[in-house]
């Protein structure tokens, strides 16, 4: 056996020496050993339970498009937060209902407070945000309540919105 190293590359003039520049470098990682490491576990465990909560709810819950200029009540509390709204006239509108209370509500919109007529009535909605779409609606002064709760009520002011 031969004792002499063999290099089986061609030995080439013009080829730069590049064989000793292996300096040991430093290993950031090592330096500081057991620093990283809990920090690491904590970010790795958020970034699992966002993972899984993103995942559990997809396609369960619609998403609703609301124009941030659409008349809307709040029912909070077995109130709705006005007693007047203030609607377009000659023109179909959305009308926002947030529901933040644990019963369900809706809107309905009668000629007047004896209910003679029913302009729109919107289907009960529990918690959350609805958006109903109401036909057009002529100029003038109705009547707005939550069929269940008749007590949450107020006006709608056709056409001077
Ligand atoms: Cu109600």
């Amino acid at each position: 056996m031969s004792l002499v190293p063999h290099r089986s590359e061609p030995a080439l003039p013009s080829a730069p020496a590049t064989a000793q520049t292996s300096a040991p470098v430093p290993s950031l990682a090592a330096s500081r050993p057991g620093a990283l490491g809990p920090l690491l576990a904590l970010a790795l465990a958020a970034v699992l339970a966002v993972a899984g909560c993103s995942g559990s709810s997809g396609g369960s819950q619609p998403v609703v498009s609301v124009d941030p200029n659409a008349p809307a009540l709040l029912a909070h509390g077995l109130k709705f937060d006005k007693d007047e709204l203030d609607v377009p006239s000659g023109q179909a509108f959305d009308l926002v209902l947030n529901n933040e209370d644990g019963v369900p509500h809706n809107i309905a919109i009668y000629a007047d407070d004896g209910h003679t007529q029913v302009i729109f009535r919107g289907d009960l909605e529990s918690t959350g945000i609805h958006v109903y779409h109401v036909p057009a609606i002529v100029p003038g002064t109705y009547y707005f309540q939550c069929d269940v709760h008749p007590a949450m009520n107020g006006i709608v002011v056709v056409g001077q919105g």
